[in-house]
């Protein structure tokens, strides 16, 4: 078997999620958003696909993907990862780890299909069955949406009474909005959800990224009273020594990390070898597709550590549910005003239906099991 053909189908969807200047997602008045579909087809008529966030620019295919994918075995999924991987470093950033991300998941949806099984199962089938945490939007000013303390309050009593998520993590509020950030604010804000939610749910806090060490220090050990399980993200991830420096300063407040930082399994060895966090962190487009981040849950449980997902969708739900060593699953990012059950326009189903019970479970379809909705990308395809 071999893959002959790399095709990117971009299209347009309707969203009602916008970014704000600085990429934080809110709810927004209705847009013509762009996706990429992008397909790897076989000499056997055998293939796989992926849904890619974005216009995906067709040159860095052509230039660096399709030489190194057309007349290879699909199979041979780690080969192409590494030869892939090696291409970045003469690409001058062109060749990011996101576009790894999206060739490496069309390979595992394709690995899937061929051997007619779900691609969480090949990645070691731990559990068919994981409880989802209710990850919030980052804070804004809208009315009756993340504005105060009591909005995320009365936001997360909803989330674990009414709709079943067994945790929650509040995302605060972030430049640009008016007064961010503000490291007090955002405590007062963890402060109302743990007395709406009671002593016996599992919070956790995900806020501004750019805090001094001084300011995720003074927050860290205030939701130690609060009783939070993690914290991610406070301060600037390429500063391991003020990661080393939070972690050491907590006494049952885990730190969570890398996230956004670059490096992919390398980095994360790094922080695990050096006491930079207490759990690691890996999510399928941030660290360059489902091979690093499965590298990158085993490392952390060679150091009995746990690596928590980070990300929606079928890659990141195939992972957790793979691997014996993460907590939730993260559902998002949920806010008052959108209706996150509803399948976005190009898919047939939800990527991750959760149950009363705040648990998502797995799909037996072949692949990634996304239900693609072909019809709608050939009716609102832009070339
Ligand atoms: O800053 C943000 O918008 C969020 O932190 C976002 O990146 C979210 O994906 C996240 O960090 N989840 O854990
Ligand atoms: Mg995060």
């Amino acid at each position: 078997m071999q893959i002959s053909d790399i095709t990117l189908t971009r299209f347009t969807y309707e969203n009602l999620v916008s970014s704000d200047a600085e990429g934080h997602a809110h709810p927004g008045p209705p847009r013509a958003a762009k996706a990429t579909l992008l397909t790897l087809r076989c000499d056997d008529g055998a293939q796989g696909e992926v849904i890619v966030p974005g216009s995906a620019d067709p040159r860095i295919y052509a230039k660096f993907v399709t030489p190194v994918l057309r007349g290879k075995d699909p199979l041979r999924v780690e080969a192409l990862w590494q030869a892939l991987y090696k291409r970045q470093r003469g690409s001058g950033g062109r060749l990011t780890d996101r576009v790894l991300a999206a060739v490496d998941l069309a390979l595992w949806d394709l690995r899937g299909r061929v051997a007619g099984q779900p691609v969480w199962k090949l990645l070691g089938g731990y559990r068919d069955a994981i409880p989802a945490y209710g990850s919030t939007m980052c804070g804004d000013d809208i009315d009756g949406g993340l504005a105060t303390p009591d909005d995320y309050a009365r936001f997360a009593e909803w989330m674990v009474r009414d709709r079943g998520y067994r945790a929650v993590k509040l995302h605060t509020w972030m430049p640009p909005m008016p007064g961010a950030p503000d490291v007090r604010r955002d405590l007062k804000a963890c402060a109302a959800v743990r007395e709406a939610v009671g002593p016996d749910v599992p919070l956790m806090l995900d806020p501004h990224h750019y805090y001094s060490r001084q300011q995720a220090i003074w927050i860290g050990q205030r939701l130690e009273a609060l009783d939070f399980l993690w914290m991610e993200e406070p301060m600037e991830e390429a500063s391991l020594s003020s990661y080393r420096a939070l972690t050491g300063a907590m006494r049952s407040l885990d730190i969570v990390g890398p996230e956004s930082a670059a490096g992919k399994h390398w980095t994360r060895a790094e922080w695990a070898a050096c006491g930079a966090a207490d759990r690691l962190r890996a999510g399928v487009w941030g660290v360059g597709g489902l091979t690093p981040a499965l590298k990158i849950a085993h490392l952390a449980d060679a150091f009995g550590m746990d690596c928590e997902i980070h990300g929606t969708g079928a890659a990141n739900l195939a992972l957790a549910l793979a691997i014996p060593n993460t907590t939730y699953y993260e559902r998002g990012l949920l806010h008052p005003h959108i209706d996150y059950e509803t399948a976005r326009p190009y898919l047939k189903s939800l990527e991750d239906p959760m149950d009363g019970a705040g648990l998502v479970r797995a799909s037996d379809a072949p692949g990634l099991g996304v239900a693609i909705d072909h019809d709608h990308i050939a009716a609102h395809q832009l070339d």
